[in-house]
C-alpha cells in the first residue's frame, strides 16, 4: 500500500504548483464519505465547491452513464445526438427557460452568457460597436479565463497575466445604488452571485437581488446570474434567485448539472436573446456531447426525485443552528443559507481545515477567514450531528 506521502511526492515532482490542497490522497468514494489511499476514512464537507450535490459515485447515475458510454459518448456538434435535446428539454422545464446551450465547465458558460449579452447588446439593444460594457461585482468569482479574470477584483487572480478584456465595470456587492449609478447607455448587462461563494459566502440582504433585477429591467439590461455555485438545490431551493422571485435574463448552471462524474454547464434565456446566435458564432467539441447530456438528466432527476433543494433547507436551517450555538472567541460570524454555509473566523482558516482533516472532516477555508461547510445534499442528519462536536473540539481550539 502506498502512502498518502508518497502521492503527494509525486504530484509534487509533476504537477504545476497551481494549488495548495490539504496533505490528503483520496482514492474512493460512497456519498458523503471519502477515503484516502491509507484507508482513512472522512466526511466530505466540500463537495469538490458544490459539484456533488447527489453525493459521491451516486448509483443511479453512475449505472446512467456506464449504459451510455457503453452506446456512444461523442458526436461533436457536426451532427445530432438523441441525449442532448432530452437534457436541454428537461433543463428548461424545470427551470422555465425557453433555450438552453451546454458547454462543459462553469467559466465557458460565463463567457458564453457575456458573448451572448454583447452580441444581444448590439443588435438587439443598440449599443455602438464595440462600446458595450458588464456591470459585476467587487470580490466576485465567475472563473479562470483570461476574460474573466479581466474583472476578478482579487489581485492574485490577475497579477501576471494582463492584457486584459476591456469592457466590465465593478461596483460593490450588496448596494443596488451602485448599480443605478454605474450604468449607462451602454450598459447590456449585471452579472451577479446571488450569494458570493469563492468572495467568503456572502449572502446580500434581503431584496438586494430583487431590487437590481427591477434596475435592470428599467434601463433594458440584462440581469445575469451565475448559480454554478448556488443552484440545483444548494441553498435551499432549486435556485438562490427564487428567494427573490426573479428569473434572471440569462440563467448560469454549472457543478452539480454533471453530478459530480463529468464537467456540465449551460446557459439558459428566452429565444428573444438566445436567437442572435447563428450557426458558426460559438461552440465546443464537447459541449452537449451525449454521455454528458445523459449525465445531466440523471443529476437532475436526482436532485427532483430525492427533493434535495428542500433536504438542504430542512438541514442547513438546522445545522446553522447547532453551529451558532458553538461558544468560541475564534468565529466571528456564522452565515449562510441552505447547505452552503460559512464560518468566518478570527484567525486564518487554513490551520483549522488542517485539524479538521485530522478528525476526519474535509473542508476547504475561503479568502483566509472562511471555513466553508456545504457537504453533499443528501447527508444524513446523524452525519452532521457525527461532525459537530468535532467542528465544535477544532473551532474552540
Ligand atoms: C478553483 C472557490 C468555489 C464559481 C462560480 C463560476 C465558476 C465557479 C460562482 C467557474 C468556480 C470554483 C473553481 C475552483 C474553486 C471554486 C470555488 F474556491 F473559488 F471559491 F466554488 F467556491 N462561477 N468555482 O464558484 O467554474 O470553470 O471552475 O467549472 O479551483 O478555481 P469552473
Amino acid at each position: 500500500m502506498k502512502s498518502n506521502r508518497y502521492y503527494i511526492e509525486l504530484s509534487d515532482r509533476f504537477s504545476a504548483k497551481n494549488y495548495l490542497p490539504l496533505p490528503v490522497v483520496l482514492t474512493r468514494a460512497k456519498g458523503v464519505w471519502v477515503w484516502d489511499v491509507e484507508g482513512n476514512r472522512y466526511l466530505d464537507m466540500l463537495s469538490s465547491y458544490s459539484a456533488l450535490n447527489q453525493g459521491h459515485c451516486n448509483s443511479y447515475i453512475l449505472q446512467v452513464l456506464k449504459k451510455q458510454a457503453a452506446r456512444l459518448t461523442l458526436t461533436s456538434r457536426a451532427f445530432h445526438n438523441d441525449q442532448m435535446a432530452l437534457f436541454l428539454k428537461k433543463l428548461c422545464t424545470l427551470t422555465g427557460y425557453e433555450k438552453a446551450l451546454p458547454m462543459n465547465s462553469g467559466a465557458e458558460a460565463v463567457e458564453t452568457a457575456i458573448k451572448v449579452a454583447r452580441k444581444w447588446g448590439y443588435y438587439k439593444k443598440g449599443v455602438a460597436k464595440n462600446k458595450a460594457h458588464i456591470i459585476v461585482c467587487k470580490n466576485n468569482f465567475h472563473g479562470r479565463t483570461t476574460t474573466i479574470i479581466s474583472f476578478s477584483s482579487e489581485l492574485q487572480y490577475r497579477d501576471g497575466f494582463g492584457p486584459f478584456t476591456p469592457g466590465f465595470k465593478l461596483i460593490p456587492y450588496n448596494d443596488p445604488s451602485f448599480l443605478q449609478r454605474a450604468l449607462n447607455k451602454n450598459t447590456i448587462a449585471f452579472l451577479v452571485e446571488p450569494i458570493q461563494g469563492e468572495g467568503g459566502v456572502v449572502i446580500p440582504k434581503k431584496g438586494y437581488l430583487k431590487e437590481c433585477y427591477k434596475i435592470c429591467k428599467k434601463n433594458n439590461i440584462l440581469f445575469i446570474a451565475d448559480e454554478i455555485q448556488t443552484g440545483l438545490g444548494r441553498t435551499g431551493r432549486l435556485l438562490a434567485c427564487d428567494y427573490e422571485g426573479i428569473k434572471p435574463d440569462i440563467l448560469i448552471l454549472g457543478k452539480a448539472l454533471g453530478g459530480g462524474f463529468y464537467p456540465v454547464s449551460a446557459i439558459l434565456c428566452d429565444n428573444h436573446i438566445m436567437e442572435v446566435l447563428k450557426p458558426g458564432d460559438h461552440g465546443s467539441t464537447f459541449g452537449g456531447n451525449p454521455l454528458a447530456s445523459a449525465i445531466a438528466i440523471a443529476s437532475l432527476d436526482v436532485i427532483i426525485k430525492k427533493r434535495l433543494a428542500s433536504r438542504a433547507k430542512r438541514l442547513g436551517d438546522w445545522f446553522m443552528k447547532e453551529l451558532k450555538r458553538i461558544k468560541s472567541k475564534n468565529i466571528k460570524e456564522v452565515r449562510g443559507r441552505g447547505l452552503l454555509i460559512g464560518v468566518e473566523l478570527r484567525r486564518p482558516a487554513r490551520t483549522y481545515c488542517e485539524k479538521l482533516m485530522e478528525l476526519g472532516i474535509l473542508a476547504k477555508e475561503t479568502h483566509k477567514f472562511v471555513v466553508r461547510f456545504a457537504p453533499p445534499l443528501i447527508i444524513k442528519r446523524s452525519e452532521l450531528a457525527w461532525a459537530l462536536p468535532r467542528i465544535k473540539e477544532v473551532l474552540s481550539g
